[in-house]
């Protein structure tokens, strides 16, 4: 009898606890992120800044002839910069420290074509000091680009160049706090000023810059720094620099194998199925057509509508989305372009603010991974990333469950992979139950990764199921949401 109260007040509960522990958790399918890659996934969102001395000659790429004079922003406002890009929901900002026409937006040590020598602030100025401390101050994170090809240096083209380029890599990772990304440019176009020779340079672009040495540099000074160039080592370029990533968006390519002309475009925007390397897609995009400033524009700014496509078709597709905003020549930023980003983070809110599920949600699955409670279909209500639902080994394909105990409308899906341990999922769909007990289906996709936003006219049910079809391993799933969005995009 003793022994039975015994067992009932230890044993059932430790029972339990070992049967969740026993069950293992699902083996890593195919590579990985890395826990720098991890972090760079949780950003989502950021803000690209170009700004340089082809600002105020209302040109994109500047020769590299400009004189640093030129360079008069005399009511920068880096503050500004940073309230608009908060009101749009962005977690950072990444600015050309440096862009092709190779003028320095900090006073580098290592050249004299900086904010050093010019009139602005009696040579006193440091853009990237002003950004990095207000990004900082307003916790966003801080990014640079530091443009390889450089039109204005004498050394282009040498040896010495490239040393040039780490020395001033060194400053930037070092004298302006904690860096979340470093931007490294595929554009390498040949004619420049370079000191006066007013040629045509051209490199190997595979074998003249070492980046092997440089990305070293990088993880030794910043090993939280994500690396983003076309084919990583970190994150890759989506292909294009219209705003959206492929509908199948693979995490995974094989770096150093990629196709020619369009494939590539295709290979860049779709990634690898079975690639080898974890690179994921960056969608780099303007709210202009520009990427620098130019007055002509001012009635070309994205309207919300289409910076919520954009938003749709990058992070809801599982890339990051780097939006660039340039400043005008004051130093500010347009008054369009502010009131548009805020226009944007409001219907951003509006648009997930009405969730349907809570932990109290009934959700089932067709198979849960040893029967454990550890990895049960409620881990993906519970707002924790880290927790999951998961089906055995050789369950490819599952079925969860939603229901509610009155009809709900809703018209957007939000759903996310544990991507810790790979990427998964590659066709599931979405049913709604109809009056008459059959289903409909709502929705379709195929790849998820760490997000992946679907969005359908109004549906009203009490019951709705996700139908994971065909993965490349059991499926393992953090996070899923519905909302209704009274929104119109
Ligand atoms: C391109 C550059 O040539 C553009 O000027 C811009 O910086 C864009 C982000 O990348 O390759
Ligand atoms: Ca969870």
């Amino acid at each position: 009898m003793l022994y039975r109260k015994i067992f009932l007040v230890f044993g059932l509960p430790l029972l339990c606890i070992g049967t969740a522990g026993r069950v293992k958790a699902p083996q890593p399918c195919g590579p990985v992120p890395t826990e720098r890659q991890l972090r760079w996934h949780d950003m989502e969102m950021y803000a690209f800044i170009h700004f340089t001395t082809t600002t105020f000659r209302d040109i994109e790429w500047g020769y590299g002839d400009a004189s640093p004079d030129e360079f008069q922003p005399d009511s920068l406002d880096c503050e500004q910069w940073v309230r608009a890009l908060k009101a749009a929901g962005m977690k950072g900002v990444v600015v050309t420290a440096k862009h092709h026409d190779g003028f320095c937006l900090w006073p580098s040590q290592h050249t004299d074509y900086s904010v050093a020598v010019c009139r602005w602030r009696h040579g006193k100025g440091d853009v990237l000091k002003e950004l990095s401390l207000a990004a900082h101050n307003n916790g966003l994170k801080f990014g640079v680009y530091l443009s390889p090809w450089d039109r204005h240096d004498l050394r282009y083209g040498k040896l010495e160049y490239v040393d040039y380029f780490r020395a001033q890599l060194r400053e930037l990772l070092t004298d302006y706090g904690p860096i979340f990304e470093v931007w490294q440019d595929g554009a390498n176009g040949g004619d420049g000023y370079y000191g006066g020779a007013c040629e045509q340079r051209v490199i190997d672009k595979k074998t003249y810059y070492g980046w092997e040495q440089t990305d070293s540099l990088i993880r030794e000074l910043q090993p939280w720094a994500a690396i983003f160039s076309d084919e990583g080592p970190d994150t890759r370029w989506c292909g294009t620099e219209r705003g959206f990533v492929g509908e199948t968006n693979w995490c995974t390519i094989t770096r150093g194998q990629s196709p020619e002309g369009d494939e590539r475009t295709a290979w860049l925007q779709q990634g690898e199925e079975n690639g080898r390397d974890w690179v994921p897609a960056e969608v780099d995009v303007s709210i202009r057509p520009g990427w620098f400033y130019h007055p002509k524009e001012d009635d070309k700014v994205k309207t919300v509508n289409q910076l919520m496509e954009i938003y749709y078709s990058s992070v809801g597709r599982g890339a990051n989305l780097i939006l660039n905003v340039p400043p005008m020549p004051n130093g500010r930023l347009h008054p369009t372009d502010e009131a548009t980003l805020s226009a944007f983070g409001k219907a951003l809110k509006q648009e997930f603010s009405q969730p349907l599920c809570n932990r109290f949600t009934r959700i089932s699955a067709t198979n849960t991974r040893g029967g454990s409670r550890k990895f049960a279909a409620k881990r993906m209500l519970d707002g924790k990333k880290g927790t999951y639902w998961a089906t055995d080994d050789n369950a490819k394909s599952a079925t969860i469950t939603l229901s509610f105990e009155t009809e709900r409308e809703f018209n957007r899906l939000s759903i996310s992979e544990n991507i810790s341990l790979g990427q998964r999922v590659k066709a599931w769909h979405v049913e709604a139950k109809k009056e008459d007990g059959s289903w409909q289906q709502i929705a379709a996709a195929t790849t998820v990764g760490h997000k992946r936003l679907l969005r359908f006219n109004n549906v009203r049910a009490r019951e709705v199921r996700i139908c994971i079809t065909d993965a490349k391993a059991c499926p393992c799933i953090s996070e899923l949401q519905l909302f209704l969005s009274e929104g119109n995009y």
